[in-house]
């Protein structure tokens, strides 16, 4: 799977915007300082926060009710990888998973 890329479709059910990170350990931390630091406090309307591309991962924000897509390219499956949302107190309140790949058998 290396080199692969990874489409995830994600849906917020929730009554409020989340976010859906998904990285290693580095992105996760990148994402969570910096949205710590927003004033207003993310995902508010300004300042739009964004990292640089090393730092980046996949980030989708989705208002309450809301359903988008993104493409993960070029899996780096050295790293575990996690899903966060970084809104402040959301990855206090146990919004972060691990990702695990499964390779469907061969039929
Ligand atoms: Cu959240």
């Amino acid at each position: 799977m290396r080199g692969g890329a990874v489409e995830f479709r994600v849906i917020d059910g929730g009554l409020v915007a989340h976010e859906m990170v998904v990285g290693g350990p580095e992105i996760q931390a990148a994402w969570e300082a910096a949205e710590a630091s927003a004033t207003p406090p993310a995902p508010g309307q300004s300042p739009e926060i964004s990292l640089t591309p090393e730092l980046a991962g996949l980030r989708l924000v989705l208002a309450s009710g809301e359903t988008r897509t993104g493409m993960l390219h070029a899996m780096p499956l050295e790293a575990p990888l996690s899903l966060g949302c970084h809104i402040p107190g959301h990855t206090a309140e146990g919004m972060v998973a691990q990702v695990r790949f499964v390779v469907p058998a061969a039929p």
